[in-house]
């Protein structure tokens, strides 16, 4: 029998599982490189931890590494039921509270090391967490694709820690009960971008769509499209990240103003931003986590689904 501890946790909604023993040494590299070992020799291990019959679509697996610099509290490597992610606000907020849960970590800020760079995350006295992200930025600008069935669709293209295409002007609901619809969408604004070979600029696979409509209680409503088909239950630590590059590029927003930034199911992040030289940003998300459970998944032998369900 093999075992995975685990801490469950969800922030606004969206949940993430926090591995903290039970998978194979990935190595000492960086953690881009142990994303690509745990890729490549142990992927099952991802399947394991997040995919039915232990897990669902919608969560979100994060890897508990050691850091390489000793001035880090921890590494990690995000992954869900499709494969890896870049980095993860939702997930980072839910890795700190559960350190904290742990009693591993005080308030204070903490330097995490993920895959496509540091990130720096406050705990404050509240047991909210702000993220200041990996630095964010529009790559393109109103870009037009035809989308089968739906017909033209104009978006922005931004990394904000994953490629993101952004929609204003889509004609949709953005709303709990219209789930099914705007699954459907997003699904094949996404497969579109794929097919006519668009792509974020190091070459990345455009894997989240975020549409956007008003909202009463925020200054903008989501809906994101998570790579696994499942869609965002939080508004999206990274792509409220490229959401504040958009509207720092159009001059909608200016550096330090507060940004409330909804989902589709009512939960909120407070964004705010930094200019860097060059017309990039660093954005600082902050949101809030609450505990699930503690426990300790079996792999037992014999069992056919021991390593999920892939169909
Ligand atoms: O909060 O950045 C995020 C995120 C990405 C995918 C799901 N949540």
């Amino acid at each position: 029998m093999k075992s995975i501890r685990v801490i469950d946790s969800h922030t606004g909604g969206e949940p993430t599982r926090l591995v903290i023993d039970g998978f194979p040494d990935l190595g000492r590299g960086n953690m881009a490189e142990r994303r690509r070992v745990l890729a490549e020799r142990f992927d099952a291990w991802r399947a394991a931890a997040v995919l039915e019959p232990r897990g669902s679509d919608v969560l979100v697996g994060a890897l508990l590494c050691e850091p390489q610099d000793p001035s880090a509290c921890a590494g990690v490597i995000f992954f869900n039921n499709t494969g890896y992610l870049g980095m993860c606000g939702h997930g980072t907020i839910g890795l700190v509270a559960s350190l904290a849960h742990l009693g591993r970590i005080q308030p204070g800020t903490h330097r995490i090391e993920t895959p496509v760079g540091t990130v720096e995350a406050t705990l404050h006295e509240d047991r909210s967490v702000s993220v200041r992200n990996v630095p964010a930025y529009r790559y393109r600008k109103d870009v037009q694709l035809e989308v089968p069935g739906i017909g033209r669709v104009v978006g922005d293209i931004a990394w904000g820690g994953n490629w993101f295409f952004l929609i204003a002007d889509h004609g949709q609901r953005v709303a709990g009960d219209n789930l099914d619809a705007l699954t459907a969408y997003t699904c094949a604004v996404k497969q579109a971008l794929e097919d006519q070979g668009i792509r974020g600029e190091d070459g990345g696979e455009i894997d989240h769509i975020e549409l956007f409509a008003e909202d009463a209680d925020a200054d903008s409503r989501n809906f994101v499209l998570c790579p696994g088909k499942a869609y965002d239950r939080s508004p999206c630590g990274t792509g409220t990240s490229a959401k504040l590059a958009c509207l720092a590029a159009d001059g909608k927003l200016a550096a330090g103003e507060p940004w409330r930034q909804a989902s589709v199911i009512g939960s909120q992040f407070e964004g705010r931003f930094e200019w860097l030289e060059g017309g990039r940003i660093v954005p600082t998300i902050r949101g809030r986590a609450h505990m699930s459970a503690e426990a300790t998944l079996l792999l037992e032998e014999g069992d056919p689904f021991a390593w999920g369900i892939r169909l």
